[in-house]
């Protein structure tokens, strides 16, 4: 027992108090379990942090005048264009004084509200976060297509005043580029400078210091700041929070499909020791024992997030002007509706066939597994799998990013 505690001291410290895909309390949890030498506890305990993850809500508050591109960002932001099922509309009249609730398709405790419009003679700053609930929400982000003026400015001090968080979106920057782009001396990056600064300068004059400003346009979501206000979000939000937006980002910037590939890497671990750990079933032809539906469950999830399904691929075909099939042609997993145990199980074999020293630097900061877990090699060869199978749906994610964003030029080369 002395020396468990020894090894898990080490743990802890190289750690900081936490181990990947745990909060703080959850990290005292498993170490509680860990000292009584329990695994199934210790299964448990991961268990618990998976639910709670499921569980987390993220409500994300989209407010602006009527016509500012709420609607438009909101579709944006949930990977979806403005005529796919289920989207927001666009570019009618709103009517409505009541905040409209939009659930992201696959994780559906991502919520995004599209707010009523502020810019009414009957909008008052200091009623209208009572109105529209403002304790629901996580943060709120301020849209509008022109300068921002007094009534953004004193929103956004009355969310202040809430100790709530938001951010200033420039929307429409598209058609700014447009209109500019006929005179001779136009270049993109000395005009986008410029509606920066002329939002960032009006601000304060409104009564709003130092604001930060991100210009998206939300036909051309992968361009402008919408990859820097993405991560800003991100940022921000505490780790479940955190994980569950992530996913739910959609999938149109390096940065962020190299993010979501971090945040479930830093999962497998969770996810093999409760393979091993909870009503494991042996397969005695592999020589472990595991429970494959739980694996089935993750390379789903692992699909799904970066859009290796029909229903995204769709979506994106649609978007970029592109066939399903051409996108479909560059992908080397099997997409999400073709995962099934026999292929599972086919993976694990590979992976007992490979050595198993790669993770060997893992299962020693994992002591659980490698010290009082019998079954050592069950957990290190799901978590092997599952890291390979992840690695494949990554690589594929990044070509079908690649084959959507290219141009028609490149295309016929
Ligand atoms: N070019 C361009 N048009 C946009 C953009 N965002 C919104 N629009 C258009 O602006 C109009 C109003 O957008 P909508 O999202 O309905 O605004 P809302 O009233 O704030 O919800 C619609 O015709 C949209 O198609 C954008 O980023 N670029
Ligand atoms: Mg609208």
């Amino acid at each position: 027992m002395e020396q468990l505690k020894d090894i898990f001291g080490k743990v802890f410290t190289k750690h900081r108090n936490t181990l990947p895909g745990l909060s703080e309390q959850e990290t005292d949890e498993l170490k509680a379990a860990i000292e009584t030498g329990d695994l199934s506890l210790a299964a448990y305990v991961v268990q618990k942090s998976d639910e709670l993850l499921k569980k987390t809500e993220l409500n994300i508050a989209i407010t602006g005048e009527s016509g500012a591109g709420k609607s438009s960002f909101l579709n944006a932001l949930r990977g979806l264009g403005d005529e796919d099922e289920g989207s927001a509309e666009t570019g009618v009249v709103e009517t409505t004084k009541e905040p409209e609730r939009y659930q992201h398709s696959k994780y559906p405790n991502v919520i995004f509200w599209d707010l009523p419009g502020i810019g009414t003679p009957d909008f008052k700053p200091d009623t209208y976060l009572e109105q529209v609930t403002f304790s629901r929400y996580d943060f709120f982000i301020i849209l509008a297509s022109e300068r921002f003026r007094a009534n953004h400015a004193k929103l956004a001090q009355e969310i202040r005043k809430m100790r709530k968080k938001f951010y200033f979106v420039r929307s429409k920057v598209d058609l700014d580029l447009y209109n500019e782009k006929y005179k001779k001396s136009f270049n993109e990056e000395r005009t986008l400078e410029k509606i920066r600064n002329d939002c960032v300068n009006n601000l304060p004059r409104e009564g709003m210091s130092s604001p930060q400003v991100f210009l998206v346009s939300s036909r051309e979501f992968q361009k402008y700041d919408s990859p820097k206000l993405q991560k800003k979000l991100l940022k921000e939000l505490e780790s479940h929070k955190k994980h569950i937006f992530l996913m739910a980002l959609p999938n149109l910037s390096q940065p962020i499909l190299e993010k979501k590939k971090k945040a479930l890497q830093r999962q497998i671990w969770k996810q093999a020791l409760k393979s091993c750990a909870i009503a494991a079933v042996p397969l005695p032809a592999l020589s472990v024992k595991c429970d494959v539906g739980i694996l089935v469950d993750n390379m789903r999830q692992y699909c799904e997030s970066f859009g290796l399904d029909d229903i995204s691929l769709i979506i994106l075909a649609s978007q970029v002007g592109k066939s399903v099939a051409e996108l479909k042609y560059v992908i080397k997993s099997p997409l999400s509706k073709e995962i099934s145990k026999e292929m599972a199980e086919k993976l694990l074999a590979q992976a007992t066939g490979e050595g198993v020293m790669v993770v060997k630097h893992f299962v020693s900061m994992i002591p659980v597994v490698g010290t009082i877990f019998a079954a050592e090699r069950s957990f290190t060869v799901t978590y092997k799998m599952l890291n390979s199978f992840l690695d494949g749906v990554a690589e594929d994610a990044q070509r079908v990013l690649i084959k959507a964003l290219e141009t028609e030029e490149k295309t016929s080369e």
